[in-house]
C-alpha cells in the first residue's frame, strides 16, 4: 500500500510535468504563439499576484473590496440570508480572502449561522487562509476544501443546506466567452434550486483606466508575465533570455478584453531541453499569454443563457468600475 501511494505520487507529478510540457509545446507550435495563463501561478507568480493586487493601478481589488465593505447589507439582503437559517458559504479560489473577510465579519457580528468553505487547488493557500481566519475571525467556522472546484461541489451537492457560491475578483475573465459559458452551465448543474451565486466581474470601461492596470509603472505585471518564461527555463530546461523579451499588454475598449503578450525584442532561437527542440522568434513576434475579459449586462446575460441561472441583483462600487452580480436559479 505504501509503495502504491508513493508511485501514485510520482505519477501525478510526472503527469503534471507532461501536461505542462505538452501545453508549452502546442502553444509555441501555434501561429500566433500562445501560452496558458494558468501557469503564471507558481510560488513566485503567487507572490507577484499579491503585489499586483496592491498596485495603485490595479483598481479591481479595491473596487470589489469597497462593495464588500460598504454594501455588505445590500449583499446580505440580495442573497436572502436569514440569521436563523443555516447556510454554507462556498468560495471558488479564495486566495487571501481579503474581500470575503469583510462579509464574514458582518455575518459573524449579526449572528448568522453558517460554515465558510473555501475551495482551492493550492493546499498552501488554504492553510495560510485558515491560520489568518483563526487569528482575525476566531468565531467563524472554516472548513477548507482542497481540490478541483467541480469535484468539491459535486460532493457538497449531497448536503441539504442552502449554499452561497462566491466567485470573485473577475477570475472568470481569464476564460474565453465560450469557456465561461460552459463553466457557468456546469456550475449551475452542480447546485440545488435554492443555491445562489455571487459573481464578481470587472466592467468594460475606458482604456485609460484598464490598460494601466495591466501595465503598471513599477513593472510588477511585466515581471508576472515574464515569470512564465522563467518557469519554462527552470522546469523544462529552456534558455529564454528574459532581457530579450518584453511585456506588451493591449486593450480595445470596444471588444472589452485586456490581452497580455510577451514580445520578442530580436530575432532569436530558444531551445527547450525537455521537448528536445528549438523555437524561432522573429523581432516583434508576440506570444499571447492571457485574456482578462471585462463585462456588461449583455455579456453576462449571454454567458448564462444556457445555464440555469437568472440575473437577480447587480451591486456596483462608487465609480461603477466593478460589479458583483447575484445569480439565482
Ligand atoms: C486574477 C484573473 C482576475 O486578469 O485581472 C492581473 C490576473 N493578470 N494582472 C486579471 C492578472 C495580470 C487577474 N485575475
Amino acid at each position: 500500500l505504501v509503495k502504491q501511494s508513493k508511485s501514485q505520487k510520482v505519477n501525478t507529478a510526472e503527469t503534471l510535468y507532461n501536461v505542462f510540457s505538452e501545453e508549452v509545446n502546442s502553444g509555441l507550435e501555434r501561429n500566433p504563439k500562445c501560452l496558458p495563463s494558468k501557469y503564471f501561478y507558481d510560488q513566485k507568480g503567487d507572490a507577484l499576484f499579491v503585489k499586483i493586487m496592491n498596485l495603485p493601478e490595479y483598481y479591481l481589488t479595491r473596487s470589489e473590496l469597497e462593495i464588500f465593505q460598504h454594501k455588505t447589507n445590500q449583499l446580505i439582503n440580495a442573497l436572502e440570508l436569514h440569521p436563523e437559517r443555516y447556510f454554507e458559504l462556498v468560495e471558488l479560489g479564495a486566495g487571501d480572502g481579503l474581500k470575503t473577510k469583510e462579509l464574514l465579519k458582518v455575518l459573524e457580528h449579526q449572528n448568522y449561522k453558517f460554515d465558510y468553505l473555501p475551495i482551492d487547488i493550492s493546499s498552501n493557500a488554504l492553510n495560510l487562509l485558515e491560520d489568518n481566519l483563526k487569528q482575525e475571525l476566531p468565531k467563524v467556522s472554516v472548513k477548507t476544501k482542497q481540490g478541483d472546484y467541480f469535484k468539491v461541489l459535486d460532493a457538497l451537492k449531497e448536503s441539504k443546506h442552502p449554499k452561497i457560491i462566491l466567485f470573485l475578483g473577475s477570475n472568470i475573465g481569464n476564460m474565453s466567452d465560450s469557456a465561461a459559458t460552459k463553466f457557468m452551465t456546469k456550475l449551475s448543474a452542480n447546485l440545488n434550486p435554492e443555491d445562489k451565486l455571487l459573481l464578481g466581474v470587472d466592467l468594460i470601461k475606458s482604456k485609460s483606466v484598464v490598460l494601466p492596470a495591466y501595465n503598471d509603472s513599477q513593472g510588477v505585471t511585466a515581471a508576472f508575465n515574464l515569470n512564465l518564461l522563467a518557469r519554462i527555463n527552470a522546469e523544462l530546461g529552456a534558455d529564454f533570455n528574459l532581457n530579450q523579451f518584453k511585456h506588451k499588454p493591449e486593450y480595445d475598449e470596444n471588444e472589452g478584453i485586456a490581452k497580455s503578450f510577451i514580445e520578442s525584442c530580436v530575432n532569436q532561437i530558444v531551445t527547450i531541453k525537455a521537448l528536445g527542440k528549438s523555437f524561432k522568434f522573429l523581432k516583434g513576434e508576440k506570444i499571447h499569454t492571457e485574456i482578462s475579459r471585462k463585462y456588461n449586462d449583455t455579456l453576462i446575460t449571454e454567458i448564462i443563457a444556457n445555464a440555469n441561472f437568472s440575473l437577480d441583483t447587480k451591486i456596483l462600487d462608487s465609480k461603477a468600475y466593478f460589479a458583483d452580480y447575484i445569480l439565482t436559479r
